[in-house]
Formats: structure tokens, C-alpha cells, sequence
């Protein structure tokens, strides 16, 4: 076979190929087959070295029309896979518009933070400032500003964790007394404060026990502050959380820290005060300690006790959550369990 005849043979074959090549890749390696240093056009322009020097020329043209010829159909084939692709692509990826979106999922702010934002919300009504205090707190401002010294036997009804000697995880929100305490200029005015928070003790849980709850602490301290202001507030504050018809009761009770003290029971939301498993068949339910500022707690953060007086309270909010939803277990809140949570949606 002459070299023209090897030539055409091989374009033939070449675009026969082509036509049943359906990849890149594929076309690539047909290049190098065809066109390649090794390929088989190059093999077949070897045998020009015995052409004698007239027909070199001819066979030397011919064969670049065929490598031209069969590059521009590679091309061709090239341009035609990738539109191929592309379209395939562009099919695959078709996005409707019109279908729903996925939904996402909101939270809800906890119960116990709406809670403890309805209790901010009355007092901020009433003049009071909301104060941070600190969940690792000294021993000297959880106890001993509370006239608690290091031997006071009333520390056992409040063990915590200690991180050293003198720092614990605070047992009551009492501490930001002695700290706002200490701070205030009784020559702006008197000192109204409520501050939210978490405490923690080494309480067995149990339906109305956790280990980690929260408090509010409030105090008010002025010349002339009563008893009677004490129990004003605590009434507007039941009435505004509970409604009208929610009895309370005060009991006398003892803190270290004020004097005298009380504590202040709601009626129970489950028997209505005849007796059940959630208010250990007392009827009634502790959500707050409260009581006098104590003359010594004054005086130790510098506030002369003949001229100012002040009452001060202690209130539980997770006790309040659960008198308001009929929550009969506390640990519920702590759980996560978002069917539970869920039930407390808010529109925010
Ligand atoms: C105190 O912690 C005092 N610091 C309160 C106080 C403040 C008295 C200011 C006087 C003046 P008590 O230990 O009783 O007191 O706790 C106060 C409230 O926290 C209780 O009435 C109750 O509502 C809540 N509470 C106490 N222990 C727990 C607990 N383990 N789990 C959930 N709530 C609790």
C-alpha cells in the first residue's frame, strides 16, 4: 500500500471512530492515537525517508492536510461533547422555583427565662433597676456579708460546690445585696433592685427540688422601709403573676440575714390546697423567702441601720413556672426535651 493509500485509510478509520466517541476522555486518547508522537500518523510519515525527493513534497502535503483535517474534526467533536455535557448538566440541575422550601425549625425563648422576664417586667414597673450578679461568687458575699460566719450551722441547709476555700458556685442570689449594697449613693435616691439568676446546691432533686435553679433576689433599702412595704410588693407581685384569686400565706421563718423573716407559700396548683403527692399534702407550695433586712447586713456594707431600713426577698422562679403551666415535676425544665418545650411557644 502507497503512503497516500496508508493516509487515507488511516483518516477513514480516524473519522469513523470519531463518530462513536461519546467521552473527553475518550477523544483525548483518539488524539494521541491518531496524532500523538507515537501516534499513528507519525509512524506512517517514517516510511517518507524512502520517497524519492519529487514525491516528498506531494505525500509531506497531503499528510498535513489529513493532520488538519483531523484535527479540525477532533475539535469539532470536542465542542460538541461539552455542549453535550453542559446541556446534560443544565437538565440534572433544574431547580423549581415554585416548591416549597424547607422549613426551619425556630426555637422558643425557655420557659423559665419568660418566666423570669414577666417577673422583671412588674418590678422594672415599679422603679426597680435589674442587677447581674455572679454565679462564682466568694464565701465572704454568699455567707458572711449574709451574717453567716465560717461556723454558722444555717450553712448546712446550703452546701454547694467549692472551687477553692474561699469561691464556691453561689447557694442564693443574696450575695448581690452586700455587693449592690456597697456600691449605692443614697444621695440619688433609695436603692430598689431586683437580680435574676442562677444558684446551686447540693439538693437531692426531687418534684420541686433541683440542684441548679434559679432566684430572683430583690431588695429595697430607704429611711423608714416596713414590713408592710415588703408584703405590698410580694401581693402585687402574686396577683400580677397569678391573678387575683391565688391565695398566699406568710410564715415565720428564720434567715440569718433578715429579722424578722418570712416565707411565703401560694396554694397548690394541683389539689388547690387539699393535699397531694406535689405539695407533700401541705396544700401549699414555698416559691419565696423574705424578711427585714438585717441591721448587721447593713451595717457591714456600710449603711448606718438607725437611719436606713430595707426588706429583702429570695423568690424562685422555677417554683413560680410551675404553679402558672401546672408543672408537677421542676426537672422537666432541665431536661431539654423539646416536646415539653415546645409547649411554651412564644411569638417573638
Ligand atoms: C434563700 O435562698 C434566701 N436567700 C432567700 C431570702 C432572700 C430570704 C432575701 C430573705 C431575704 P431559700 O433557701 O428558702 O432562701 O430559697 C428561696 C427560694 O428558692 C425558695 O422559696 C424556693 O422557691 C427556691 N428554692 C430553694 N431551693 C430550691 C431547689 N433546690 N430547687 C428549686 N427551687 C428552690
Amino acid at each position: 500500500m502507497s503512503l497516500q493509500q496508508q493516509l487515507t485509510a488511516l483518516k477513514e478509520e480516524a473519522i469513523s471512530k470519531l463518530s462513536h466517541i461519546h467521552t473527553l476522555n475518550e477523544l483525548n486518547d483518539l488524539r494521541v492515537e491518531m496524532l500523538g508522537k507515537k501516534g499513528t500518523l507519525t509512524e506512517v510519515l517514517r516510511g517518507m525517508k524512502n520517497l524519492t525527493a519529487e514525491e516528498r513534497p506531494v505525500v509531506g502535503s497531503f499528510a498535513n492536510e489529513i493532520r488538519d483535517l483531523l484535527t479540525e474534526k477532533i475539535e469539532e467533536r470536542k465542542t460538541y461533547l461539552e455542549q453535550a455535557a453542559l446541556r446534560s448538566t443544565l437538565e440534572n440541575e433544574t431547580i423549581d422555583v415554585t416548591l416549597p422550601g424547607k422549613k426551619v425549625h425556630l426555637g422558643t425563648t425557655h420557659v423559665l427565662t419568660q418566666t423570669m422576664m414577666e417577673i422583671e417586667d412588674v418590678f422594672l414597673g415599679m422603679g426597680y433597676q435589674v442587677v447581674d450578679g455572679r454565679e462564682v461568687e466568694q464565701d465572704y458575699y454568699n455567707f458572711e456579708r449574709m451574717n453567716l460566719p465560717k461556723d454558722h450551722p444555717a450553712r448546712d441547709m446550703q452546701d454547694t460546690f467549692y472551687i477553692t476555700d474561699e469561691l464556691l458556685l453561689r447557694t442564693h442570689t443574696s450575695p448581690v445585696q452586700a455587693r449592690t449594697m456597697e456600691q449605692h449613693d443614697f444621695s440619688q435616691g433609695p436603692l430598689r433592685m431586683i437580680s435574676p439568676g442562677k444558684v446551686f446546691r447540693r439538693d437531692t432533686d426531687d418534684a420541686t427540688h433541683s440542684h441548679q435553679f434559679h432566684q430572683i433576689e430583690g431588695l429595697v433599702v430607704d429611711k423608714g422601709i416596713t414590713m408592710g412595704d415588703l408584703k405590698g410588693t410580694l401581693e402585687v407581685l402574686v396577683k400580677r403573676m397569678f391573678g387575683e384569686e391565688r391565695e398566699i400565706r406568710l410564715r415565720p421563718s428564720y434567715f440569718p440575714f433578715t429579722e424578722p423573716s418570712v416565707e411565703v407559700d401560694i396554694s397548690c396548683f394541683k389539689c388547690g390546697g387539699t393535699g397531694c403527692n406535689v405539695c407533700k399534702k401541705t396544700g401549699w407550695i414555698e416559691i419565696l423567702g423574705a424578711g427585714m433586712v438585717h441591721p448587721t447586713v447593713l451595717e457591714m456594707s456600710g449603711i448606718d441601720a438607725n437611719v436606713y431600713s430595707g426588706f429583702a426577698f429570695g423568690l424562685g422562679p422555677d417554683r413560680v413556672a410551675m404553679l402558672r403551666y401546672g408543672v408537677n415535676d421542676i426537672r422537666n425544665f432541665y431536661q431539654n426535651d423539646v416536646r415539653f418545650l415546645e409547649q411554651f411557644k412564644v411569638k417573638e
